[in-house]
Parts: C-alpha cells; structure tokens; sequence
C-alpha cells in the first residue's frame, strides 16, 4: 500500500504540473474531469490526514495565479466562486438549507446556463467602461482592458440611467464556430491547436497586443453586479439581469426564472438536451435565488455564496486506458476500428467501446494499444477516441494494425485510392454486411419494422434463412415463435409489424435498400425528383444530377445499384410480397417551388398534422426539414412542449413559426 504522505506528494506534484499547463499556458494535458478527480482525491486525504496539508498544497488555493504580463488587479469585491453539485440529491440538500436558513417554505430561483469561460469584472465609471480584470484567486485578477475593449459586445459606454461607479460580471466565452475556425487556422500554418474553446478563450484573452484578440470573435454574457456606488439595485436577480440588459450588455437569453427546486432540475434537464445544439459550451447550469433581500439572509461560506450553486453536466471528455483495438464491419463492408476501452464514467454513462473512424485517424492522432486515451461521449453522439495523453504513454505501447482479411467472413480487405475507408469485398456474402442491410432496412426511419432486433436478425442470417431483405416477408409466425428468445405472442407482433410495413412511401424504400452515400434527406429527393421506381431505376447519370443534393459520387452509386441484377430481383420480389407506396406527383422545375432553399426544423406537437405529415408538405413544397436548429435553418416551427430546439432557435433569432404560419407558407387557405 502506497503512504498517504507520498500519495498526496503525487497528487500535489500532478495537480501542479496541470494547473500550471491549464491556467499559465492555456495548455491542459488532461481533461477537466481528470484534474477534478486528482483534486478531489487530495481533498478527501487531507481531510482524513490534516498534518498532509502543505501552505502550497493546490487545495489551499482557489484560483490561479495571476501572469505577470499583466498588472494585477485588486477586485473591489472579492469575486465568489460557486459551489460545485454533481447530482440531483446535492441540488436538493442545497435548496433545503438555503429554505431553512431562509425561513422560506419554497424559493424562486432563477436558471442560467453555466458559460464555459473566464470570469471578468467590468468596471463602468459614469457609463464609460475603465478596467476590465480576469477573475485570477478571486481578490487579484489581472488588467486585461486592452483586450477586453476588442470585444465587439462589450460596450464601451453604457446607455441610460447608470450609476456613478458599476462593476458588472460576467464570461468570456469563445463561439464553437469561432473556436473551430481558429484551429483550423492554426492547423494550416502548422501551429499548436487548442484543446477547447475555453482555453482558446482565455489565450485569446491574454495575447499580449490587443490586436490579436480583436481577430477573435470572442463573446460575453453578463450575470452578476460586483461592487456599486451611488446607484440602487432592483429587489430581485432577474430584474437585475434586465437592468444589466437595458445598460446595452449582452444577457442569457436562456435565463430562466422558476418557482421551485424541481423546476430547476427540468430546466437542467431541458439545457442538458439542449446542449448539443447551442452555439457555444455549457458546463451546467447555475440555480441563483431571485429574491436579493433573502440572499443577504444567506450570505457566503468560504469564499462562494450560499443563495447559489453550479450544477454540472456530467463530463464529456475523461480520459481510460486503450486495451485492444476490433474491426467492425458495416453494411456497406467498412471496416470500423473500435477501441476497446478500460470502462469509464463519461457523458453520464460507462463506456468501453469507442469508435477510432478509420485508419487515418489512428494515424493522425498517433493512437497505440496500451495508451491513455481521452474519450468524449457528447449528447446521443457515439464515444469516441478524441486524443492520446502523449505524457503518459507506456514503454510497451503496440502499433494498429488493419487486418488484411475481413475480420467475419474472410474476404480480402480492400482500400479504394483517395478512400479513408478499408472494405470487406466479401458483398453479400459477409454475414456482417448482411446483417447491416437488414438493420438498416428494418429500421424506424426506413420500413420501420418495430420489434425486429440486432439478435433475432443475427439468427435469421446465421441460420441462411434470411438472405435479403425480400426474405422478411416471407417469415411465418410458426416459424418466428420456434426461434430462440421468441414467444407466440412477439412472433404475432413481429408478423404484424411487417405487414404493416409493406404500406410505405418511395422516399423511406430507396432509403431503406441501402444504396451507399444515399442518405434520408437525398432518398426524399430521388422520390420528389422521379415520382417512383421505375423511372428512377431508368434515371441515366444526367437525370441523377439534376436532383438537388445529387453530386457525381451519388449518381454514380445509384446508376451501379440498380445496375445490379440482384438489386432489381430484390425489388421486384418486394414488389411481389406486397411492399407498396404511393406515386408522388413530380414537379417539373423543384427550383420555383415555394419553399426551395428553406430548411425547417420542427419541434413539439401539432394540433391538425403528424409532424411526418409536415415534414412530407414541406418536402412537397421544395422545403429541406433537419433535425436540428443551426444558423442554416430558415424556419423553426414548433407546437405544443417545444423542446430545446425552440430555445436554440431563440437564441439564435430564428424564425419561429406556429401551426398557422407554417400552413400560410405552405399556401393553405385559412
Ligand atoms: O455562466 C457562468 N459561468 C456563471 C458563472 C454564471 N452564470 N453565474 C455565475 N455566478 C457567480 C456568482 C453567483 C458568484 C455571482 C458564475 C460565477 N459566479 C463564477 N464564475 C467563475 C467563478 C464564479
């Protein structure tokens, strides 16, 4: 067993070297959640051993040092930090003894986003804007108004009524899109990238001439008023945050005033999904109570306030070991290298498989059986290896190698020139590519047949009993309820699910035969374009490249498709089974259509249509429908319970339409 004296030498000696590479250079080695766990580890053995704490132990100092380029910066008040919550049980423990300190049966909090950035104080004498400081310990920030002016947001003069004197805070933070166009930028010239759009932020935030920082597009959002003098304050935050508003400073517009604790929790859950989607980082959110009169009740512990509290998202990066390295095969035969993983805690669920992409990915990021890999589960996204911890790597670390034979059936692995993407040329004869044309066949967004498994499939092919998709339907229930893990019940369901399937559209079959590179949205298109199969199995290479979202790639693997003898059978057998769609009415010239160009996303529920009856008017009408909100979207329409797309849309002023405008667009009369 390791001393607890020379374990919390480790810990402070790596919880050093990491916090001087992640505040002094801007340059993390680890994820957050790594140094987070070091730090917490320490905490909980000086807790136990309190003769361990050492004055320059990193627990005994909150904050960072400040740079000595910068002049320092004494902040007139302190800046508190917040309280950490991991769980829902820390929120409520939070509430329940700021309600019994309070004297209150309830409180009402207001909701914000936590902006993953630097906290700076902004100092506005008269209206006119003095100094601007980083946050640094909390009492010593450093000057970085030169910066600071650069920033297009921040105004240099308030408007209105303001007070003699004002500090307002809030974060810098760094856009995605700005953060990605800065690393791609430093990528081409060669230089170092940044890990995270934080620490692009805060490099940003710290160049030495202004002028560099005014090239980045960095932003700010405002959330809290510091030290004040000769002015007065509203009674409660939100109207704080609207007075900071009416000074012309930028201000969450996903801020949220609520009623109770577990209005808080839906609306973390709410900007958890939410997340994926926003145009810049959150880290969780912060629960603030509204009422400034009950927050001076509350007061402060240590140095972060009690009438607040973050509560955080779980991790998205965390870092494990790389134990093996498995080809899988697709169903279009690509070999996928996944890495199998140490289990790890990562984007609130444990992970041990991840996926590498492809053989240049392993290369560029110089991945090695046996490293220290960070993995990053962000939203529904799959896991997947983002970087190796190149300090840490081992002595015995073992090169990737791609397999020369399909990992399944055999079949010699083949790499097209230009291709990043090996294949197994086994075609049909890889159980594996077999089983994928049949998964995606069945699934929910192509025939949609509901109760029809990853297993039952791997049955039926093992078995040969099922070899294309036509074969299906031709299951019998006997049949269906003799097979492993299948009562007479499920098979009925099953054989019922796949009758109901046979009645489907043009644009979900040509998605659901699996020709490569034809996604949902260009399936939709062939359908719209060509009207139904016939003329679109017809359809020569021109024909093909006069649909919109057709290139010479798609055209080329739609034309080899149908060229395929076995393709055709398969259709015709469909045909004969029962499978059947509508015509759909092909419009001459799709570019004068209503709605070309425009892309809608559609969020909640409708009074008088599906939202699959929206999208197909919308699709009818030239209109391109997403599933999610990004500055490309020309429209969001939403019904009743919009979900976080209609606060996306908000923040990025989007149109948002309701079931009446939407029908105006599409020409309906009222
Ligand atoms: O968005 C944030 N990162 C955020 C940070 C926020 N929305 N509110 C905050 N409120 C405070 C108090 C309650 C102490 C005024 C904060 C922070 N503090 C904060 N940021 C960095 C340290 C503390």
């Amino acid at each position: 067993m390791i001393e607890p004296a020379q374990r919390a030498a480790a810990l402070r000696e790596q919880l050093h070297e990491h916090a001087h590479r992640y505040y002094v250079l801007d340059d993390p080695s680890v994820p957050d959640a790594d140094y987070d766990r070091l730090y917490r580890e320490l905490e909980a053995l000086e807790a136990e051993h309190p003769e361990l704490i050492v004055p320059d132990s990193p627990t005994q100092r909150v904050g960072a040092q400040p740079n000595s380029a910068f002049e320092p910066v004494r902040h007139r008040l302190p800046m508190l930090s917040l309280a950490n919550a991991f769980s829902e049980q820390e929120v409520r423990d939070f509430d329940r003894r700021a309600r019994e300190r309070a004297g209150e049966d309830a409180l009402v909090y207001v909701v914000e986003p936590k902006m993953d950035g630097l906290a700076v104080s902004l100092t506005y004498e008269r209206g006119l804007l003095v100094k601007a400081a980083t946050r640094g310990d909390g009492r010593t920030g450093e000057d970085v108004t030169a910066n600071v002016r650069t920033i297009r947001q921040v105004p240099l003069r308030l408007s209105g009524d303001v007070p003699e004197l004002v500090e307002i805070r809030g974060e810098i933070y760094l856009p995605l899109a700005g953060f990605h166009e800065m690393n791609r930028r430093l990528e081409a010239d060669g230089a170092k990238t940044f890990v995270n759009p934080r620490n692009a932020a805060a490099g940003a935030l710290r160049q030495l001439d202004p002028a560099v920082t005014a090239r980045r597009p960095l932003e700010i959002v405002c959330y809290a008023v510091g030290h004040l003098e000769a002015g007065s304050l509203p009674t409660t935050h939100m109207e704080l945050l609207e007075l900071i508003a009416a000074w012309g400073l930028p201000v969450s517009s996903l801020n949220q005033r609520v009623d109770s604790i577990d209005d808080c929790l839906r609306q973390y859950a709410e900007l958890q999904a939410a997340r994926e989607e926003l145009p810049f980082e959150i880290d969780g959110v912060v629960y603030k109570v509204d009422d400034l009169a009950i927050r001076e009740t509350l007061g402060q512990v240590a140095r972060a306030p009690r009438w607040a509290i973050a509560h955080k998202f779980p991790a998205e990066e965390v870092s494990t070991r790389l134990l093996d390295v498995e080809f899988q095969v697709g169903r279009t035969g690509a070999l996928t290298p996944v890495a199998r993983l140490d289990p790890v805690f990562v984007g609130g669920v444990t992970v041990s498989n991840a996926t590498l992409h492809n053989m240049d990915e392993i290369e560029r990021k110089d991945v090695r059986i046996g490293d220290r890999v960070v993995v990053r589960r962000a939203g529904d996204v799959i896991p997947e290896v983002v970087r190796v911890l190149i300090d840490e790597r081992p002595d015995d670390v073992q090169r990737v190698e791609q397999p020369a034979a399909c990992p399944v059936c055999g079949s010699d692995v083949v790499r097209a020139e230009g291709e990043a993407i090996a294949r197994c040329s086994g075609g049909l004869v890889c159980s594996a590519q077999r089983e994928g044309a049949l998964r995606h066949f069945v699934s929910r967004r192509a025939m949609d047949v509901d109760g029809m498994g990853d297993k039952l499939i791997e049955q039926l092919v093992a078995s040969g009993r099922v070899q294309s998709p036509a074969d299906l339907y031709t299951l019998t229930q006997d049949e269906l309820a003799s097979l492993e893990r299948m009562g007479e019940k499920s098979a009925a369901n099953l054989v019922a699910a796949l009758e109901r399937s046979k009645q489907t559209e043009l644009g979900r079959l040509i998605y659901a035969i699996g020709i490569r590179e034809v996604g949902e949205v260009t399936a939709q298109s062939l359908a719209n374009a060509f009207g139904d199969l016939p003329a679109l199995i017809d359809a020569d290479e021109e024909a093909l490249l006069a649909v919109p979202d057709v290139g010479p790639i798609v055209a080329r693997h739609v034309r080899s498709f149908f060229e395929q003898e076995q393709n055709l059978g398969v259709l015709e057998s469909l045909r004969e089974l029962g499978v059947r769609w509508p015509k759909i009415e092909v419009v001459e010239s799709p570019a004068e259509q209503a709605l070309s160009g425009k892309t809608f996303v559609l969020t909640g529920s409708l009074e008088t249509m599906t939202r699959d009856d929206a999208k197909a008017r919308i699709q009818a009408s030239g209109g391109k429908v997403t599933g999610s909100v990004s500055r490309k979207t020309d429209y969001v329409v939403a019904g009743a319970d919009p979900g976080s797309k209609l606060a996306k849309a908000e923040a990025l002023g989007i149109e948002v339409l309701d079931e009446a405008g939407l029908r105006a667009l599409l020409g309906d009369a009222d």
